[in-house]
């Protein structure tokens, strides 16, 4: 085994025996392990710290959210064993452990006999995966966002994604810019609609909650006997934030037919029935909690979400694939192609999903 790892191992206080490591490939973010010893199994994780980049107070956040998602749990009579994140302090009572390069290592249980979703789930699946994203939100409401410190600053602001990306064409660190013109064309020409959120949130006019920031599909854990989504995973950018967020980074991440990558770009468009079936689990997680702008801006927040996800992949290309993991010089813009497809394509169904929205929130408001 790498050295690097056998040092890890000696941190923790594991249950019993080393067996095996093996990597886990999904994510783009965090280098992640998979640890067996005789007594349990673990998920070793190396924080990216050119994204996180104060990792103590990374964790601080992590560890005040699970222990009060544990308490919450335990209130309800439900055991949090499987249902949140249980992570590990290090032998000398770390949050997390650094080794001599500087890089930063924590790890949690392994939550055994699960999967994760991709795309072209079934209805079923993402009704499931929604609720969970909606009880998830529910259940943070009585936290105390002001515990929390920004993970990763303005995450979801939009105009500074905007601005970031405007300095990146500008600099053009790697001479990429010359072979995006039509994409950057692209953005630019929906600048108008990026401030809408942030706007009404600055204003008062949508409320301010603790959201998980990061509601992509493959971050949740299902049960592979119950098909129930059991697990919220990835809880990095637990932050102040809208619902809008949440939502709409789902709906763009579990609502296309085609993979965030997938190279033949035209393949994407968004399923309405899937569409359909996020807004009625969705709703129901919330259970009535969401305000009527929100519902009103489910439909819009697909499309910013997706925007702002497209926009952020072609400024990495655009600066050199700093930040997301990528296989090859054009991961960055194949994502980026995707997004800006699946944007197209909301934008033509746009009156649709106003109307399936509009109708599932009469239908649960005529029922309660
Ligand atoms: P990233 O921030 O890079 O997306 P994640 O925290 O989402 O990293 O973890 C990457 C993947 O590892 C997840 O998509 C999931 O497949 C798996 N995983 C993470 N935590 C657990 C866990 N506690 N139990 C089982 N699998 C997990
Ligand atoms: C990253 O970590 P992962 O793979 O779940 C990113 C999200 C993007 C997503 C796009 C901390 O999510 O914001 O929407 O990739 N996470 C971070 O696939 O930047
Ligand atoms: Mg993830």
């Amino acid at each position: 085994m790498n050295s690097e790892y056998s040092s890890i191992l000696q941190q923790f206080p594991f249950d019993g025996s080393f067996i095996k490591l093996d990597t886990i490939d999904e994510g783009h973010i965090n280098t992640t392990l998979k640890a067996e010893f005789s007594g349990a199994k673990y998920i070793i994780q190396k924080i990216n710290t050119v994204v996180f980049t104060k990792p103590d107070e990374l964790m601080s956040n992590i560890f005040a959210a699970t222990e009060y998602i544990k308490h919450n749990l335990s209130a309800q009579g439900i055991d949090p064993s499987r249902r949140t994140l249980n992570f590990l302090k290090t032998n000398d009572g770390k949050m997390y452990y650094r080794d001599d390069n500087g890089n930063c290592w924590r790890s949690y249980v392994y939550i055994d006999n699960c999967y994760t979703l991709s795309e072209n789930c079934s209805a079923e699946e993402i009704f499931e995966a929604a609720r969970a994203f909606g009880e998830f939100q529910n259940m943070l409401s009585g936290f105390d966002g002001s515990k929390l410190y920004e993970s990763i600053e303005n995450f979801h602001n939009t105009p500074v994604r905007f601005k970031a990306f405007l300095e990146a064409v500008e600099k053009d660190p790697v001479g990429r810019v010359k072979d995006v013109a039509e994409e950057i064309e692209f953005f630019k020409a929906r600048e108008n609609e990026t401030g809408i959120v942030t706007g009404l949130l600055a204003r008062g006019g949508l409320p301010v909650r603790v959201t998980h920031n990061d509601t992509k599909i493959n971050n949740i854990l299902f049960d592979k006997d119950t098909k129930k989504a059991i697990c919220i995973i990835d809880l990095d950018t637990i932050m102040p934030g809208s619902s809008l967020y949440d939502f709409g980074d789902s709906v763009r991440s579990g609502a296309g037919t085609a993979k965030e990558d997938e190279v033949d770009f035209e393949k994407m468009t968004l399923n309405l029935d899937i569409y359909t079936a996020y807004v009625n689990g969705y709703l129901e997680g919330t259970a009535g909690s969401l305000t009527d702008k929100e519902i009103e801006l489910l439909p819009f927040s697909s499309k910013l979400l997706t925007y702002e996800t497209g926009i952020r992949f072609l400024t990495d290309y655009i600066n050199g694939d700093v930040y997301f993991r990528t296989t090859h010089p054009t991961h960055n813009l194949e994502r980026a192609h995707t997004q800006m497809q699946l944007v197209k394509d909301i934008e033509n169904k746009f009156e649709q999903m106003k109307e399936i929205t509009a109708s599932a929130a009469g239908r649960i408001k005529s029922e309660s």
